[in-house]
């Protein structure tokens, strides 16, 4: 877990508030950050998920291809930690602020289906899930939480190919009609609220880009400083799970 943030400044705080009081039209993009306080590792924090793992040699089609075994083990690790997990008070606030206004487009480079679990519904996953199977051989697509997986890696039933985790992997395209919709969600919105990302990975981190070409306001919540931070309106320095009830109350 990052260093607990410091005491938020009222100013700030009170400025997240005029923006959100006022909004409409609401994008959100959440990234690993926001699954911490739910126990969720990230991916570059100080345990982040690539400390013990380098991601060229896990999350990339050609690693698969070269050890599908080891790359399985890493994903059932994970869904391991992902089952136990739960959505956290920041899940819940965004599902309150969904029913609360009129537009709003969550999207999420979250493989864990904790938004889903909480409560999200228009929403969309950028990276996939890691509860999803894709058949290699026949692409037969299906949802899948056993833990553990009878085997390692697993086969697809209809066909024996090898199954591959459903989510996107470095090298490899997004769902491209759900970027577009959540870029230009983006560019129209009235507040894009940017949490728990470092906003590194492309074309994912667009969403927030569109909306500052787009000249929208932007709202980063975040307990470190990241190349957003000196561009948007406000960058809180705080975690999503603490601040986002504040914002919703
Ligand atoms: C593409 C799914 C082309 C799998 C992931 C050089 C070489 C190779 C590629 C590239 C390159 N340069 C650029 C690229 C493109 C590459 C990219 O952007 N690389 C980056 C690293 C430079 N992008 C791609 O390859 C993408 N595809 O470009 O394809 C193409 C185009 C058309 C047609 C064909 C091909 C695909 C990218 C998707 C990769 N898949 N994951 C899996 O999960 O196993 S990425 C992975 O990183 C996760 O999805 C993760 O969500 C995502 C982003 O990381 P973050 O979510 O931001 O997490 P991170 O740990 O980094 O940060 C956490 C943040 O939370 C921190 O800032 C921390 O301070 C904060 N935090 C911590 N606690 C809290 C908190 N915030 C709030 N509250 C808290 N409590
Ligand atoms: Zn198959």
């Amino acid at each position: 877990m990052s260093p607990s943030a410091e005491p938020l400044p009222e100013a700030e705080l009170a400025r997240a508030r005029e923006l959100l009081a006022g909004a409409r039209r609401v994008v959100v993009l959440t990234g690993a950050g926001f699954s911490a306080e739910s126990g969720v590792p990230t991916f570059r924090g100080p345990q982040g998920l690539w400390r013990q793992f380098r991601p060229e040699e896990l999350a990339t089609p050609e690693a698969f291809a070269r050890d599908p075994r080891l790359v399985w083990e890493w994903y059932e690790w994970r869904r391991g930690l992902v089952a136990q997990a739960r959505p956290n008070p920041g899940h819940e606030a965004l599902v309150r602020l969904e029913a609360r206004v009129p537009e709003f487009l969550l999207a999420t480079q979250n493989v864990d289906g904790l938004h889903q679990l909480a409560g999200s519904q228009r929403m969309s996953e950028l990276h996939g899930s890691i509860w999803r199977l894709r058949c290699c051989g026949c692409g037969d697509e299906r949802l899948d939480r056993a833990h553990p997986l009878p085997e390692l890696p697993p086969r697809c039933g209809g066909c024996g190919g090898l199954l591959r985790p459903g989510v996107v992997w470095y090298g490899e395209s997004l769902p491209l009609e759900a970027l577009q919709a959540a870029v230009e969600a983006a560019r129209a919105c009235d507040l894009a609220i940017v949490a728990g990302t470092s906003a590194v990975v492309y074309p994912a981190a667009g969403v927030a880009t569109a909306a500052l070409q787009a000249g929208r306001p932007v709202l980063e919540i975040n307990p470190e400083r990241t190349e957003l931070s000196g561009l948007v309106a406000v960058s809180l320095r705080a975690r999503s799970g603490e601040v986002l009830p504040l914002l919703v109350a």
